[in-house]
């Protein structure tokens, strides 16, 4: 089976590897896409988000996902598109409430985010799997696409600093990845392993998409998995299209702390930087690096990691930009699993 036989049960399976709000844009992007198909009879798309776990915490006694939960509110339509992360019409009732009472703030729960994390931890406690409730909230908010947290092992992302070594959300909100990060390390990431459901996912691809979150702490994790870049070049091998699109645009991080992070744990914040890192710790992987019409200049360079770069839409300002990249992407692929 591969992404060049139309008759495999028409069904084209698109697989989205996300951390952040850049990858929940361009899975939104592809969920608009899904629905225009399905108006105009194209060929039916059925779209599995990967996600980061690395970012979980727990905070008073509940299972914090901000990843997963970025991606389900943004599927879902009721992401705070301002902030990138918690629900839009927000109110803070309950956070007001735990500072009178001296609780610690610095990561703010706003009262509608905060059902998520108490039916979560609840599930959990239950006995069920973080996949098995994410499925169960993204149906609850009628999301069709398939989120799948990347494992159902605890996985937690800590950064080394000149502070010493920092918990992701310490690091990120508390301190606003203001410090240089020397080294990485994913506690529990080497005993854990992706769900049956990610394995699945990954084996049925027609198109496998790195969306343009940070390498380092978004993707990494994933890649990071057992048997996932094995099971990725078994894709490739089968002619699938694996196309990444870059988180750099002119040289800074669209959102958040990957520039730096190129600066500080090696690589230079550029287009090139990206296809750099990728080729070099997973060679062969990527096929296709899409980059931002100001990067064009590095098309040489990223030839030369001997990735395929494209100028594209690469920057999601609004809806009609997250769906436009996503049919970039499609039509990518769609030319390298001809060119196979
Ligand atoms: N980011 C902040 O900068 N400040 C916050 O108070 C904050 C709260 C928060 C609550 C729930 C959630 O899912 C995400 C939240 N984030 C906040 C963003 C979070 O740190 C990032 O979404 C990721 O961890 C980085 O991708």
């Amino acid at each position: 089976m591969n992404s060049r036989d139309p008759a495999v049960d028409g069904v084209q399976h698109v697989v989205v590897l996300a951390g952040g709000y850049g990858g929940a844009k361009l899975s939104h992007g592809m969920t608009l896409v899904a629905t225009a198909r399905r108006a105009e009879g194209g060929r039916p798309l059925d779209l599995s988000v990967i996600v980061n776990t690395g970012d979980d915490l727990e905070l008073h006694g509940l299972l914090v996902s901000p990843d997963l939960d970025t991606v389900l509110y943004t599927l879902a339509g009721w992401a705070n598109s301002e902030t990138g992360w918690g629900v839009r019409d927000e109110t803070w009732s309950n956070a007001d409430m735990l500072g009178r009472y001296g609780a610690p703030t610095w990561f703010s729960l706003g009262d509608r985010d905060l059902a998520t994390h108490v039916l979560r931890t609840e599930r959990i406690r239950a006995g069920a799997t973080l996949t098995s409730v994410t499925a169960e909230l993204a149906r609850a908010l009628g999301v069709r696409a398939r989120i799948l947290p990347m494992t159902d092992a605890p996985v937690r992302t800590r950064l080394r600093t000149d502070a010493g070594w920092l918990d992701f959300q310490d690091y990120f909100v508390r301190r606003h990845h203001a410090d240089p990060v020397h080294e990485l390390r994913f506690d529990g990431l080497t005993d854990a392993r992706p769900t049956p459901e990610v394995s699945a996912a990954l084996r049925s691809a027609h198109v496998l998409v790195l969306a343009p979150s940070n390498p380092f702490v978004s993707i990494g994790p994933i890649l990071g998995l057992a048997g996932v870049v094995d099971v990725l070049h078994e894709a490739r091998a089968r002619g699938v299209p694996v196309v990444a699109i870059s988180p750099i645009v002119g040289g800074v991080a669209l959102r958040g702390p990957a520039d730096r992070m190129f600066r500080s744990l090696g690589g230079e914040p550029s287009a090139a930087g990206v296809a750099r890192h990728y080729a070099e710790r997973y060679p062969g992987l990527i096929e296709t690096l899409v980059i931002d019409e100001q990067d064009l200049g590095d098309g040489e360079a990223i030839a030369a990691t001997g990735i395929r770069s494209v100028v594209g839409p690469a920057v999601m300002r609004d809806d009609a930009d997250r769906r436009r990249l996503a049919e970039f992407v499609l039509d990518i692929a769609e030319q390298d699993s001809t060119r196979a």
